[in-house]
């Protein structure tokens, strides 16, 4: 196993990030103004909340218009800060989009292109998880003074050497693997549930959604006079599909059983999300906590039956259905409530974001792909980042620059999306604009071919089911309140097997 050194950095006391902006910009602005950049940058670091749904419909939630799925808290948190509605996870699965939301690093600049499976053939499953040598955000903030918890699913790595407590996190509890069943074992039954808690006994489970909120809400009270990094990570609305009684019947008037599921596991997502940003309110924290809510991954149309309208794709395609999800940040008081930021944004810029709100060094901010995003999102900037944005995902690439996307895929012509005016991809336009197909075809080459060999694989079966999902079509309208969305319609197979 390969070890890091620790870091030696100096409490953040002694490089006080507001006093080095003040010395830095002397008197040359307004006091008011130098107040509020001194402000904007952790005058007192606030504690970090990330709110991780899982496979959960870019179409599914109250503030992206949902018709079917009330989500009041979900609804109530982005109307505390800003909405954005072009936010991209870095990959279009669990455990790479995790990767690059955990280490602020695009996950494919170290290997980590898969989602975690079966170990495959040829390949060693000791490097089956998050490589050993990235830092993780929790890593950073520890070191940066913070208290870290994650609570609920992990998917980086099942290996001893990549258990969350490996990886930055003071307390764990939750489950290692990419899915877990909600209800504990009924009793008589042999089966064992797969969480495990770092810190003391499990405890009563009840329907794990609820499990992880109350387990979240104790972490913040045990750390309520220090910083603390809480990574609320949970599992619903991934398979398998399993909802409460109480919650099945708010949707009784859904016929088709995997929607009203589905529907009722998002409904109390968002109730347990609603009681998490109370016990921050009754715990008095809410001016000194930044909230982060998205979810981990488009919405697998034909897993769970979410919904990613208005937009095409799905969960494992790098349409926008794959990869934009809902995403919401607040910081009452320093973030303004209401506010829809249009611009695009990526999960990989979360780390540097909260990194320098907690006043982290140089140090622990450095090799991060993304961009501070905090003078977007208060609003005092109003220029997009100068920036590609890149996915490398199996047998699929896409590179997004400005309001153009170009997605590769294997044996096919590239194709050429104006995102802005056609969010929904459906006029392809490659061939109208043959110079910007190939300057972007080149660049997504140029960067793909830097990057490394993949540490392991999934097996060859998804990459099939990857490459079908592109000829697929997708529901991209909101149904009517009691009706399941039309289902994904599976491209015809093109040649008949003989
Ligand atoms: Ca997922």
């Amino acid at each position: 196993m390969i070890t890091r050194p620790r870091s030696t950095l100096p409490h953040a006391a002694l490089c006080h990030p507001a006093l080095i902006v003040l010395i830095a910009v002397g008197f040359a602005l307004p006091l008011a103004a130098a107040a509020t950049l001194a402000g904007a940058v952790a005058a007192d670091r606030p504690n970090l909340i990330l709110i991780l749904a899982d496979d959960l419909g870019y179409g599914d939630v109250g503030f992206h218009g949902s018709t079917q799925i009330p989500t009041p808290n979900l609804d109530r948190l982005a109307a505390s800060g800003v909405r954005c509605s072009q936010a991209y996870v870095s990959a279009p699965v669990c455990a790479p989009s995790r990767a690059g939301l955990l280490t602020g690093r695009n996950q494919v600049e170290f290997g980590f292109d898969n989602n975690l499976g079966a170990p495959q053939r040829g390949f060693d499953p000791e490097f089956a998880g998050l490589p050993v040598e990235e830092r993780t955000l929790a890593d950073r903030l520890r070191a940066a003074g913070y208290a870290t918890g994650l609570f609920g699913k992990w998917h980086l790595g099942e290996r001893p050497q990549f258990h969350p407590r490996q990886r930055g996190f003071d307390e764990f509890w939750g489950f290692l693997g990419g899915a877990e069943p909600y209800f504990p074992p009924a009793s008589g039954d042999r089966s064992t549930s797969r969480v495990e808690c770092s810190f003391g006994p499990v405890g009563p489970l009840t329907y794990l959604t609820d499990d992880i909120t109350t387990q979240s809400i104790a972490f913040m009270q045990r750390h309520r006079t220090r910083p603390f990094f809480l990574f609320a990570s949970y599992n619903a609305p991934h398979a398998p599909l399993q909802a409460r009684d109480e919650d099945l019947a708010r949707f009784a008037g859904i016929a088709d059983l995997k929607r009203r599921t589905y529907c009722a596991m998002v409904a109390r997502f968002d109730h347990e999300v609603g009681r998490l940003l109370r016990a921050v309110e009754e715990e008095g924290m809410a001016a000194r906590t930044l909230i982060v809510f998205l979810s981990d991954n488009g919405g697998p149309v034909d897993q769970n039956s979410s919904l990613n309208a208005p937009l095409n794709g799905q969960k494992g395609t790098v349409l926008e259905g794959g990869l934009r999800v809902p995403c919401v940040l607040s910081w009452p008081g320093r973030l303004p409530a209401g506010r829809v930021y249009a611009h695009p944004v990526s999960s990989l810029d979360f780390a540097p974001t909260v990194l320098a709100r907690a006043g982290a060094s140089a140090d622990l901010v450095r090799g991060l792909t993304g961009t501070d995003l905090w003078t977007r999102l208060t609003g005092s900037d109003p220029s997009p980042p100068d920036r590609a944005l890149r996915w490398r995902f199996t047998v699929s690439a896409a590179i997004r620059e400005g309001d153009w996307k170009l997605i590769r895929l294997p044996d096919r012509l590239p194709l050429l999306f104006n995102v802005r005016e056609d969010q929904a991809e459906q006029n392809d336009v490659a061939l109208q604009h043959l110079d910007l197909t190939r300057t972007l075809l080149g660049k997504l080459g140029d960067w793909d071919a830097r990057l490394p060999h993949p540490v392991f694989l999934e097996g060859a079966e998804w990459k099939h089911r990857q490459l079908d999902l592109y000829d697929a079509t997708y529901p991209r309208a909101q149904p009517q309140a009691n009706e399941a969305p039309p289902r994904l319609i599976p491209a015809k197979p093109a040649v008949t097997a003989k």
